[in-house]
């Protein structure tokens, strides 16, 4: 197979290839146990997400957590990346300025339990937190909403212990719907989505952060009323 299909790059795109004709291709088994790395600690980072929601199954019969999805960032995209940063295309440079080439999105069901997670999460002995971006509290000026928190966790080798960074990306349902369709038009649109439609995003992510209030304090009274049902 040749190397450019095994990266995934676009044939057409001559100027990123022509720049990458170093020394990432010629590192590729360096390469390939990077992604390994990478991919263990989703694996890590997953089980103990799914640990969490199970206990809270368990112990308050309630599921915080709706779904996980997860994913590898594509070698194309870490170039772009290293290069819109002008940082130096290499392993080391990937593995020093690059923290997000391992992605776990929680899809949660109410605004706080994006922070019960969050804080259980971080909260634990071989996790460190490197970086929180509360996009909730401050969403940005296109309307996105989200928590992310970069965390290293520790991933056992055979001859070695190595700590991974893993960008954790914690969202509603609501929010999700919209950060999806958000993206799909910034890239059926090349960066310039028309003025009108920014403006419908960003009416529509406000009308979803009501709801989420809502949804949440309905979910909270009906708890209330289901308690007194029981005589807690
Ligand atoms: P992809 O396809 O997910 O890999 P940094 O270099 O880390 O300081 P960065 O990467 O912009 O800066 O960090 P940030 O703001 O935490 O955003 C990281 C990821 O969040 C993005 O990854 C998107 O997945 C998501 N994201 C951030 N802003 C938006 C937004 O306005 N709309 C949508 N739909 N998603 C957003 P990548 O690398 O852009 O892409």
């Amino acid at each position: 197979m040749e190397l450019r299909e095994i990266f995934k790059i676009n044939l057409a795109d001559e100027d990123l290839w022509d720049d990458i004709n170093g020394e990432v291709l010629l590192n590729l088994k360096g390469f390939l146990a990077q992604q390994q790395l990478y991919s263990a600690a989703i694996k890590e980072i997953r089980t103990k997400l799914e640990i969490l929601d199970e206990e809270f199954q368990v112990h308050y019969d309630h599921n915080p957590i709706h779904n996980i999805e997860f994913r590898l960032k594509s070698p194309d995209s870490i170039i772009k990346k290293l290069k819109r940063k002008n940082l130096e295309i290499s392993l080391d440079s990937i593995w020093n300025n690059i923290y997000d080439i391992a992605g776990v999105r929680v899809i949660c069901n109410y605004i706080q339990d994006i922070y019960y997670i969050a804080d259980l999460l971080t909260k634990q002995d071989d996790i460190k937190l490197l970086r929180v971006r509360d996009y909730i509290k401050n969403p940005k000026e296109n309307g996105y909403r989200s928590l992310h928190l970069i965390v290293q966790v520790p991933v056992f080798l055979a001859k070695e212990t190595k700590l991974v960074p893993v960008e954790v990306q914690i969202r509603t349902i609501a929010m999700d719907f919209w950060a999806s369709l958000e993206h799909k038009l910034r890239y059926k649109a090349k960066e310039n989505v028309p003025e009108n439609l920014k403006k419908r995003l960003i009416d529509c992510a406000e009308q979803i952060a009501k709801l989420d209030s809502e949804m949440q304090a309905i979910y909270i009274e009906s708890k209330k009323l289901n308690n007194v049902k029981k005589g807690k």
